[in-house]
Protein backbone atom coordinates (compact mmCIF):
# COMPACT_ATOMS: atom_id res chain seq x y z
CA UNK A 1 0.00 0.00 0.00
CA UNK A 2 1.70 3.11 -1.22
CA UNK A 3 0.78 6.14 0.89
CA UNK A 4 -0.15 9.53 -0.39
CA UNK A 5 -0.64 12.81 0.53
CA UNK A 6 -3.08 15.45 -1.35
CA UNK A 7 -3.50 18.89 -0.34
CA UNK A 8 -5.79 21.43 -1.57
CA UNK A 9 -5.98 25.24 -0.66
CA UNK A 10 -8.74 27.22 0.67
CA UNK A 11 -10.49 29.76 -1.02
CA UNK A 12 -8.36 33.12 -1.46
CA UNK A 13 -8.99 36.85 -3.08
CA UNK A 14 -12.54 37.19 -4.38
CA UNK A 15 -13.39 33.70 -5.09
CA UNK A 16 -15.66 31.58 -2.27
CA UNK A 17 -14.36 28.35 -3.76
CA UNK A 18 -11.22 26.72 -4.52
CA UNK A 19 -12.02 24.03 -6.88
CA UNK A 20 -8.74 22.62 -5.30
CA UNK A 21 -10.29 22.20 -2.18
CA UNK A 22 -13.67 20.63 -3.55
CA UNK A 23 -11.78 18.13 -5.00
CA UNK A 24 -9.39 16.49 -1.88
CA UNK A 25 -12.88 16.72 0.16
CA UNK A 26 -14.54 14.70 -2.46
CA UNK A 27 -11.74 12.04 -2.88
CA UNK A 28 -11.17 12.03 0.78
CA UNK A 29 -14.68 10.18 0.57
CA UNK A 30 -13.62 7.56 -2.15
CA UNK A 31 -10.97 4.44 -2.58
CA UNK A 32 -8.17 4.06 -4.73
CA UNK A 33 -7.13 1.13 -5.03
CA UNK A 34 -3.70 -0.03 -3.62
CA UNK A 35 -3.45 4.09 -2.60
CA UNK A 36 -3.22 5.04 1.65
CA UNK A 37 -5.13 8.90 0.40
CA UNK A 38 -4.14 11.48 3.30
CA UNK A 39 -5.73 14.76 2.61
CA UNK A 40 -4.52 17.85 3.99
CA UNK A 41 -6.22 21.64 3.24
CA UNK A 42 -3.91 24.49 2.97
CA UNK A 43 -4.01 28.16 4.04
CA UNK A 44 -3.42 30.93 1.46
CA UNK A 45 -0.32 32.18 3.02
CA UNK A 46 2.98 32.42 2.51
CA UNK A 47 4.99 30.90 4.28
CA UNK A 48 2.22 29.15 6.89
CA UNK A 49 1.09 26.56 3.63
CA UNK A 50 4.86 24.91 3.57
CA UNK A 51 4.57 24.56 7.31
CA UNK A 52 1.45 23.32 7.40
CA UNK A 53 2.18 20.80 4.55
CA UNK A 54 5.61 20.00 6.24
CA UNK A 55 4.20 19.31 10.03
CA UNK A 56 1.41 16.80 7.50
CA UNK A 57 5.05 15.01 5.95
CA UNK A 58 6.22 14.23 9.53
CA UNK A 59 2.98 13.16 10.57
CA UNK A 60 1.70 10.67 7.14
CA UNK A 61 5.27 9.47 6.02
CA UNK A 62 4.05 9.83 2.23
CA UNK A 63 5.53 8.11 -0.63
CA UNK A 64 4.25 10.70 -2.81
CA UNK A 65 2.54 14.53 -2.54
CA UNK A 66 0.55 16.06 -4.82
CA UNK A 67 -0.26 19.85 -4.05
CA UNK A 68 -3.46 21.34 -5.79
CA UNK A 69 -4.07 24.96 -6.30
CA UNK A 70 -6.86 26.79 -8.35
CA UNK A 71 -5.49 28.77 -11.44
CA UNK A 72 -7.92 31.13 -12.54
CA UNK A 73 -7.60 31.95 -16.37
CA UNK A 74 -5.55 28.49 -17.41
CA UNK A 75 -7.13 26.62 -19.96
CA UNK A 76 -6.42 23.41 -18.70
CA UNK A 77 -4.79 20.84 -16.52
CA UNK A 78 -1.38 22.06 -15.82
CA UNK A 79 1.29 20.01 -14.38
CA UNK A 80 4.24 22.20 -12.98
CA UNK A 81 7.49 21.53 -13.59
CA UNK A 82 9.41 24.54 -11.01
CA UNK A 83 9.34 25.85 -7.92
CA UNK A 84 11.38 29.20 -8.22
CA UNK A 85 12.72 30.85 -5.69
CA UNK A 86 10.94 34.15 -5.77
CA UNK A 87 7.42 35.86 -4.02
CA UNK A 88 6.42 38.31 -5.66
CA UNK A 89 2.56 39.79 -5.85
CA UNK A 90 0.12 42.59 -6.61
CA UNK A 91 -2.49 40.42 -4.49
CA UNK A 92 -2.15 40.28 -0.85
CA UNK A 93 -2.54 36.72 0.84
CA UNK A 94 -5.07 35.58 3.41
CA UNK A 95 -3.05 36.95 6.18
CA UNK A 96 -3.06 40.28 3.75
CA UNK A 97 1.20 39.56 3.04
CA UNK A 98 2.33 41.49 -0.22
CA UNK A 99 5.88 40.18 -0.49
CA UNK A 100 7.42 41.89 -3.67
CA UNK A 101 10.89 40.76 -5.21
CA UNK A 102 11.64 38.48 -2.07
CA UNK A 103 13.73 35.48 -2.06
CA UNK A 104 11.84 32.33 -0.38
CA UNK A 105 15.40 31.28 0.83
CA UNK A 106 18.24 33.28 0.72
CA UNK A 107 20.85 30.52 0.29
CA UNK A 108 19.10 28.63 -2.05
CA UNK A 109 19.26 27.52 -5.45
CA UNK A 110 17.23 29.72 -8.13
CA UNK A 111 15.18 27.01 -8.85
CA UNK A 112 13.56 23.60 -8.10
CA UNK A 113 12.13 21.04 -10.59
CA UNK A 114 9.22 19.50 -9.22
CA UNK A 115 9.91 15.33 -8.71
CA UNK A 116 7.27 13.58 -10.08
CA UNK A 117 7.32 11.97 -13.38
CA UNK A 118 5.72 15.12 -15.88
CA UNK A 119 6.56 13.60 -19.21
CA UNK A 120 4.79 10.27 -18.43
CA UNK A 121 2.03 12.38 -16.30
CA UNK A 122 1.59 14.51 -19.18
CA UNK A 123 1.07 11.81 -21.87
CA UNK A 124 -1.44 9.54 -19.65
CA UNK A 125 -3.49 12.55 -18.91
CA UNK A 126 -3.73 13.68 -22.88
CA UNK A 127 -4.22 9.77 -23.69
CA UNK A 128 -7.35 9.45 -21.56
CA UNK A 129 -8.30 12.99 -23.34
CA UNK A 130 -8.08 15.60 -21.24
CA UNK A 131 -6.80 18.80 -21.97
CA UNK A 132 -3.27 19.47 -20.29
CA UNK A 133 -0.16 21.08 -20.18
CA UNK A 134 3.33 20.98 -18.80
CA UNK A 135 3.74 24.46 -17.12
CA UNK A 136 7.31 25.99 -16.85
CA UNK A 137 6.01 28.83 -14.68
CA UNK A 138 3.45 28.56 -11.05
CA UNK A 139 3.81 32.03 -10.59
CA UNK A 140 5.27 34.10 -8.03
CA UNK A 141 2.12 33.74 -5.79
CA UNK A 142 1.64 31.11 -2.70
CA UNK A 143 1.59 28.06 -4.71
CA UNK A 144 4.95 28.51 -5.93
CA UNK A 145 5.86 29.48 -2.44
CA UNK A 146 4.25 26.09 -1.65
CA UNK A 147 6.32 24.22 -4.25
CA UNK A 148 9.84 25.61 -3.34
CA UNK A 149 9.72 25.52 -0.34
CA UNK A 150 8.80 22.15 -0.02
CA UNK A 151 11.22 20.67 -2.18
CA UNK A 152 13.56 22.75 -0.31
CA UNK A 153 12.67 21.13 2.72
CA UNK A 154 12.54 17.49 1.05
CA UNK A 155 16.26 18.18 -0.26
CA UNK A 156 17.89 19.53 2.86
CA UNK A 157 16.69 16.74 5.01
CA UNK A 158 17.42 13.84 2.81
CA UNK A 159 13.97 13.19 2.09
CA UNK A 160 14.18 13.10 -2.33
CA UNK A 161 12.53 9.64 -1.84
CA UNK A 162 9.44 11.42 -1.36
CA UNK A 163 7.75 12.48 -4.47
CA UNK A 164 6.60 15.73 -5.04
CA UNK A 165 4.49 17.33 -7.82
CA UNK A 166 1.98 20.00 -8.10
CA UNK A 167 -1.12 20.57 -10.32
CA UNK A 168 -2.83 23.67 -11.20
CA UNK A 169 -6.53 23.58 -12.41
CA UNK A 170 -8.65 26.25 -14.16
CA UNK A 171 -12.27 27.50 -12.76
CA UNK A 172 -15.01 24.93 -11.86
CA UNK A 173 -17.76 25.53 -14.57
CA UNK A 174 -19.84 27.58 -11.57
CA UNK A 175 -17.56 29.79 -11.04
CA UNK A 176 -16.53 30.65 -14.45
CA UNK A 177 -20.20 31.18 -15.21
CA UNK A 178 -20.65 33.73 -12.29
CA UNK A 179 -17.77 36.02 -14.16
CA UNK A 180 -18.46 38.76 -16.51
CA UNK A 181 -15.76 37.98 -18.38
CA UNK A 182 -14.57 34.57 -20.25
CA UNK A 183 -13.07 32.45 -18.30
CA UNK A 184 -11.45 28.70 -18.68
CA UNK A 185 -13.08 26.01 -16.60
CA UNK A 186 -13.11 21.62 -16.37
CA UNK A 187 -15.71 20.18 -14.24
CA UNK A 188 -14.73 18.57 -10.76
CA UNK A 189 -14.86 15.23 -12.22
CA UNK A 190 -12.40 15.53 -15.29
CA UNK A 191 -10.08 17.14 -13.07
CA UNK A 192 -10.76 13.95 -10.30
CA UNK A 193 -9.61 11.39 -13.44
CA UNK A 194 -6.63 13.88 -14.30
CA UNK A 195 -5.45 13.52 -10.54
CA UNK A 196 -6.25 9.58 -10.23
CA UNK A 197 -3.80 9.16 -13.29
CA UNK A 198 -1.24 11.76 -12.23
CA UNK A 199 -1.15 9.41 -8.64
CA UNK A 200 -1.40 6.05 -10.56
CA UNK A 201 1.58 6.92 -13.07
CA UNK A 202 3.86 8.43 -10.17
CA UNK A 203 3.10 5.44 -7.56
N1 LIG B 1 -3.85 29.16 -6.11
C1 LIG B 1 -2.93 30.22 -5.77
C2 LIG B 1 -2.70 30.10 -4.29
C3 LIG B 1 -3.76 29.17 -3.80
C4 LIG B 1 -4.36 28.58 -4.98
O1 LIG B 1 -5.22 27.67 -4.99
C5 LIG B 1 -1.68 30.26 -6.64
O2 LIG B 1 -1.74 29.83 -7.79
O3 LIG B 1 -0.63 30.71 -6.18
Amino acid sequence: MKKVLLTGFVPFGKDKINPALELIKKMAKEEIPDVALTTTRLPVVFGEAITELISSIEKTKPNLILSLGQAAGRMVVSIERIGLNMNDTDYADNAKNKPRDELIAANGPAAYFTTIDVRKTYQEIKKAGIPVCISNSAGTYVCNNLIYGVLHHLTNNNQNHIKYGFIHIPYLPSQAAEKTKPFASLPLEIIEKAVRITINVNI
